[in-house]
């Protein structure tokens, strides 16, 4: 049986400290099959790998409650697997089968569940933004106190859409979590050759939205951040900004030869592996031991590889099918 230690701990603070390193794991384990399963064909299309930002997905989502809507980018299948998204339906949709949570017709960028409140999945740039705002708005024109946590890239602040979104958001006192993942680059665009003021902070402050850096490899930072700036948004009093300072050891996408940064800088941040730091910090504490780790990594491996066998065993769409959710079923029966 998996993290059978824990028992012995026996306290809820190593436990949860515990379940944050294993939430990064598993995201690490499952997103380095999937790039294995991409070279082999296996994946289509696009895969955008969230490698190195795992701390920023985990961390943050610790503020959040299963009633919370959150939506997220094209990087997005750690946020869908921390959601609750079963791996299996994440792994399926990016084979296209029709087991997957999007029937196959999205991929590995529009992973989405309603019933985990996971609104995607976005391609288009800032596109997560409008709809993140629309939720929030709807839940406080009903009266309800949920918080939609709205993960975006540091690129998404060169669209409009961003500063009418912060702007909507500050006017009707929206509750928004925005998160950035400021990972330095957009594509191949550094930050600072895009934009003239690259503190993202001071522009969402210049919203009256309230705003903070954290640091983006360490977990805990994180979720210390997120807690704080949702405590905030709960109580009603409008939206806030967070700036996850992170890094993506990867590619761009699959298809990135990367040549717009040196490999040293990859290098040096790599020193800061969130996974690595939290683990020996967890060791120095006395709460991670040996047979934790073993059972953590077991416990990924196994679900990594239930998911390899149920995207395997999928079935692909009927051709008849292939004109079905064009238009609404209400409208096009
Ligand atoms: C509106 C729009 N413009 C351009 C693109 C092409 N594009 C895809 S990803 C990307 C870079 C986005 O970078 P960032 O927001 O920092 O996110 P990251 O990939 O670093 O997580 C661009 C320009 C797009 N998908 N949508």
């Amino acid at each position: 049986m998996a993290l059978q230690t824990l028992s012995q701990k026996s306290q809820p603070r190593a436990e949860h400290d515990l379940g944050l390193l294993r939430d990064m794991i598993r995201i690490r384990r499952f997103e380095e099959k999937c790039a294995e399963l991409y070279s082999a064909s296996k994946i289509r299309g696009f895969l955008h790998l969230y490698i190195g930002e795992e701390a920023v997905a985990v961390g943050a989502m610790g503020a959040l409650g299963p009633d919370d809507n959150l939506v997220a980018t094209y990087r997005e299948h750690g946020h869908a697997l921390i959601r609750g998204v079963p791996a299996t339906s994440i792994l399926a949709e990016m084979y296209g089968k029709q087991e997957g949570c999007s029937r196959g017709r999205g991929g590995s960028m529009h992973i989405f569940d309603a019933a985990h409140r996971f609104y995607g999945g976005n391609a288009i740039v800032g596109g997560g933004l409008p709809i993140a705002v629309g939720l929030a708005l709807a839940d406080k024109l009903q009266g309800r106190s949920q918080v939609t946590a709205c993960f975006f890239g540091e690129g998404a602040v060169a669209e409009g859409e961003f500063h009418e979104c912060m702007n909507l958001a500050a006017l009707w006192k929206l509750p928004v979590l925005f998160c950035c993942e400021n990972n330095l680059y957009a594509m191949g665009t550094a930050l600072k050759r895009s934009e003239s003021e690259t503190d993202l902070c001071l522009k969402a402050s210049s919203y009256e939205i309230p705003a903070w850096p954290v640091d983006g490899m360490d977990v805990t930072a994180c979720e210390e951040a997120a807690k704080r700036a949702a405590l905030a948004v709960r109580a009603g009093d409008g939206p806030c900004f967070l700036e996850f300072r992170t890094y993506r050891f990867r590619a761009h996408s699959m298809f990135d030869p990367q040549l717009y940064r040196e490999k040293q800088e990859i290098e040096e941040w790599k020193k800061r592996d969130p996974i690595e730091l939290y683990q020996n910090r967890l060791r120095e504490q006395g709460t991670l031991s040996d047979a934790d780790l073993k059972g953590i990594e077991d416990e990924s491996a196994a679900e990594v590889a239930k998911a390899v066998e149920f995207a395997e065993a999928g079935t692909w769409e009927p051709i008849e099918d292939l004109t079905r959710f064009v238009y609404s079923d209400k409208t096009n029966p």
